[in-house]
């Protein structure tokens, strides 16, 4: 399998986030990609390409014009008003206030952003947009022919939606994937959410749709990250109702309960009859992730990798969260070995 990976991920570094009442270093570190990317070299996974740069159309198909001009110049900004360290929002419009768009940075940040979890740095839109590239571009090997690809994507994705940042996204890489192979001819995309948390971005971003199936396996909403999407009697509206399924696990889930979810996901695709699954492939759900609360161990994702590979479909992995970096290699790689090994 090709993986595509741009080196621009380390020009993204945070440098810190509230947990529990506490500023601590960002669990979304550039070491979470080298580690993987080190894995792919050491299992000889396949070539590794850099991303081809197909511009900011494919990205505007996904984000609004407004909201990237906002990322895309907030540092500049912040510069220019003699900001110190990283920008970082404060207030957003919660229920009661007004959705304005304010002139103030800070105002325009908290309009664009659902929490504090995605810091602009210096390099924060760089390594954005080239995270997106490297989807687009493993999209596109897929829609020319390849069974599948891996979109080493750095920062992750899934929880940014149209206009909003947050939990360490700024782009939704799969979203953009998606959309790409709709406007290449495709006519049914299914997404599969793997990552621990619930993928709100995405899933806000293909509500109203049946040209893409999202289906999500994550952390109850009731009592995790991002608490306010992901539940189960989500099901899409208009158009879309009945192409977006929510399959919300205790804290404590082992493989067991998690692999059974997996089961009624992967059924719900097939009867969907996808020409193309995008994965949003986060392994935050490993038992010794530092932000997360269930229980799989490595040789799980090896399973998960299989299963995923049973549905038969061309398949493009794109790399979401997994903080436990001693480990994020090895799971994460897994799932592409465990795929591969089942397509021998
Ligand atoms: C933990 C704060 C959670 C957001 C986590 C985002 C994960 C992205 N108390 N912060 S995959
Ligand atoms: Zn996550």
């Amino acid at each position: 399998m090709l993986t595509y990976y741009s080196d621009d991920h380390h020009l993204h570094h945070g440098s810190c986030e509230l947990i529990d009442g506490q500023l601590m270093p960002c669990f979304e570190k550039p070491q979470r990609a080298d580690h993987i990317l080190q894995r792919v070299k050491d299992r000889q996974l396949g070539e590794v390409r850099a991303p081809k740069d197909f511009g900011r159309a494919p990205i505007e198909r996904i984000h609004s014009a407004a909201y990237l001009e906002f990322f895309a110049s907030a540092w500049a900004r912040w510069q220019a008003q003699n900001g110190t360290g990283d920008l970082l929002p404060y207030t957003w419009p919660a229920r009661t206030l007004r959705a304005v768009l304010p002139s103030s940075l800070h105002g325009q940040f908290g309009y664009y952003s659902f929490d504090a979890g995605a810091p602009i740095t210096a390099g924060t839109w760089q390594a954005a947009y080239s995270a997106a590239q490297v989807a687009l571009s493993a999209q596109a090997h897929i829609a020319g022919g390849a069974h599948s690809a891996f979109a080493l994507c750095r920062p992750p994705g899934h929880h940014a939606a149209g206009e909003l940042m947050g939990g360490y996204c700024y782009l939704n890489n799969a979203a953009i994937a998606a959309q790409a192979f709709l406007d290449q001819g495709y006519a049914r995309v299914a997404i599969l959410d793997v990552d621990y948390h619930h993928g709100n971005g995405t899933q806000d971003i293909f509500y109203a749709r049946s040209d893409v199936l999202f289906a999500s396996i994550h952390g109850d909403p009731l009592a995790e990250f991002p608490f306010f999407l992901g539940y189960a009697d989500e099901l899409g509206e208009g158009a879309g109702e009945g192409y977006n399924c929510n399959y919300p696990l205790p804290a404590g889930s082992t493989w067991e309960t998690w692999s059974a979810a997996l089961e009624q996901a992967c059924q719900r695709i097939a009867g969907y009859a996808a020409e193309v699954l995008v994965v949003s492939l986060g392994v935050d759900t490993f038992k010794d992730d530092p932000i997360s609360q269930f229980k799989l161990d490595s040789p799980d994702y090896l399973a998960m990798g299989r299963r995923i590979a049973a549905l038969g479909l061309p398949t493009l992995f794109v790399m979401e969260g997994g903080y436990a970096v001693e480990a994020i290699g090895v799971n994460a790689v897994n799932v592409l070995e465990g795929f591969e090994a089942a397509n021998l």
